[in-house]
């Protein structure tokens, strides 16, 4: 099952943050999709399936992109949001 791995992100203030960091988790080989929510300062992430990626790789990530985490949640193996679980 994919993680669904929802980030807050401080500093990501306008379209050219959003996109550099949707470049920066795009490159990393566990994650399939990634989100972004200007208003909500929130990064959505998604793994692929039976992938993971820990905290520090996604605090890292964010850090040398030039941005501070916030908070990290997780909804561990529930597979996409709005879809049924059995699909992948
Ligand atoms: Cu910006």
């Amino acid at each position: 099952m994919a993680d669904e791995v929802k980030v807050t992100v401080d500093g990501m203030v306008c379209s050219f943050c959003a996109q550099g960091i949707k470049r920066a988790f795009s490159e990393v080989l566990s994650v399939d999709t990634v989100d972004i929510n200007l208003d909500q300062k929130l990064v959505t992430l998604v793994t692929k399936k039976d992938h993971q990626l820990k905290d520090e790789e996604i605090t890292s990530l964010i850090k040398d992109s030039g941005y501070e985490v916030v908070k990290i949640e997780r909804n561990f193996a529930r597979g996409y949001p709005n879809l049924p679980a059995n699909v992948n």
